[in-house]
């Protein structure tokens, strides 16, 4: 059970504008609540009075103001309990996207009842009505920001409801593990039988090990990833930048220490939002600009998700004079494949920004360097929050399978707890604002 139903103000009527501000071809303002269809009467001329008007259906007329002028002429869409996106009554205006009259609609809906929702209101009563898991409402706010196809694609399977499948099997096989621990309980010395007990819960480990696996590719695809390009001056990182872009971003000269400051530019790769940050070539100087920049770039490798580190392959090999921890993901460069090669090691990916050479191998291995071996057809982890409770009902599921029964029983019901908090299914109120703070207004 949600423990959220004493939650206030949410008997009440809402209305936001729903789309972007700026001007479009159409925008949107929504309301919703008992009085939305009301609201609509008085604001909405059309062949028909909203009130009358069964759901499912628009109308065509004019938007009014106080005095009953027209702001302007559009759409409203009727939604009728419990068969809308809140699942209360709904009126929908499209209007041309203007500001002034997407902002004169909206006073005039708050003169005539509503108040303004709050951010991601309208997604918080369609949860709280039970339409959506709290999944399926953050992948609502992953798809509404999401900037590249594999965003999308997982913000549609986590709308589908997928993820909170997989974490329902789970929570199944868990349930199963305490109903045989409970039925034997009053056979003390019986104990469940050892396999009745660990088939489900090697199953549930398993399957949350495997869903933890898929958290960095959910926060890489829904957040992006910064990459730095990280080596010796003229090593090639500013022509590599522009070749990975398409354009000529960066300063590209012969002269050793050409790029001091860094420098970020965003692309899609592998589907996922990138920014790529070239940085100045790390040397030893007394050029006190440059060594600013070589601090930099110091501290840009540590912060970045993947590190590609670049070396002449033309001149004499040197060692990269940075030590990074050893935890970081990098891929290693031999640049200049085009010219004669000073030295050679099947370790090293070979590239050219001259020729283009090796770039289609590199944007392979950083896909996988991003998204790992995450089968993409299934629903990953969308939120640092998702993972950090998925974390948590791992680590009672193992604890369960080393422990007696009745020390078992506690660790199963504490990670059922965790699992209901990541559907959303039995959550406190905070953990749930937290959720829909990230939304905006209208959503
Ligand atoms: N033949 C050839 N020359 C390249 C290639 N990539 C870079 N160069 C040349 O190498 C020199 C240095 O290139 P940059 O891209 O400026 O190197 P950098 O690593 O950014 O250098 P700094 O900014 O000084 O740290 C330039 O003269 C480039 O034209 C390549 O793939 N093939
Ligand atoms: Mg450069």
């Amino acid at each position: 059970m949600t423990r959220i139903s004493s939650r206030s103000g949410l008997s009440d009527t809402i209305a936001a504008v729903a789309t972007a501000p700026g001007h479009a071809g159409v925008g949107v303002v929504r309301v919703s609540g008992p009085e939305a269809l009301a609201i609509a009467d008085a604001l909405f001329a059309g062949r028909r009075r909203p009130s009358q008007t069964p759901g499912g259906r628009f109308l065509f007329g004019g938007l009014l103001g106080a005095g009953g002028e027209r702001l302007d002429e559009g759409l409203c869409l009727v939604f009728r309990a419990p068969h809308s996106y809140t699942g209360e009554d709904v009126a929908e205006f499209q209007t041309h996207g203007s500001p002034a009259v997407l902002g004169e609609v909206l006073t005039r809906a708050l003169e005539l009842g509503a108040r303004t929702a709050r951010p991601g209101e309208f997604t918080l009563r369609a949860y709280l009505a039970g339409r959506l898991d709290l999944t399926q409402a953050e992948a609502v706010l992953n798809l509404v920001e999401a900037d590249t196809e594999t965003a999308r694609k997982q913000a549609t399977l986590g709308l589908s409801g997928a993820l909170g499948e997989r974490v329902d099997a789970v929570a199944r096989d868990l349930t199963l593990t305490l109903s045989s621990i409970a039925a034997l309980l009053d056979y003390p010395d019986e104990g469940v039988p050892e396999e009745e007990r660990q088939t489900p819960l090697a199953r549930a480990e398993t399957e949350l090990e495997a869903l933890l696996g898929t958290a960095h590719a959910g926060r890489v695809a829904n957040q992006g990833a910064r990459i730095a390009l990280i080596g010796a001056p003229n090593a090639g990182k500013s022509s590599l930048l522009n070749a990975l872009l398409g354009y000529e971003r960066s300063i590209v000269t012969p002269i050793a220490g050409t790029t001091r400051d860094y420098l970020e530019a965003g692309l899609s790769l592998a589907g996922v939002p990138v920014t790529l940050v070239d940085t100045a070539g790390l040397r030893d100087t007394e050029d006190i600009v440059e060594a600013a920049g070589v601090q930099q770039a110091v501290r840009l490798a540590g912060g970045a998700d993947v590190v590609i580190t670049l070396s002449d392959g033309s001149q004499p090999r040197e060692a990269l004079p940075l030590e990074l921890p050893p935890t970081t993901r990098a891929i290693h460069l031999r640049t200049k494949a085009d010219l004669p090669a000073a030295w050679t090691d099947p370790e090293v990916l070979e590239v050219s920004a001259a020729t283009g050479a090796g770039l289609p191998e590199l944007r392979e291995r950083l896909g996988t360097e991003l998204l790992g071996d995450v089968s993409r057809s299934e629903a990953w982890l969308g939120s640092e929050r998702q993972a950090d409770a998925a974390r948590r009902a791992l680590e009672h599921v193992r604890l369960a399978r080393q422990l007696p029964d009745d020390l078992a029983s506690i660790e199963l019901e504490e990670a059922l707890l965790a699992l209901a908090e990541l559907t959303g299914r039995d959550v406190q109120d905070d953990v749930v604002d937290a959720v829909f703070r990230n939304f905006c207004v209208g959503k």
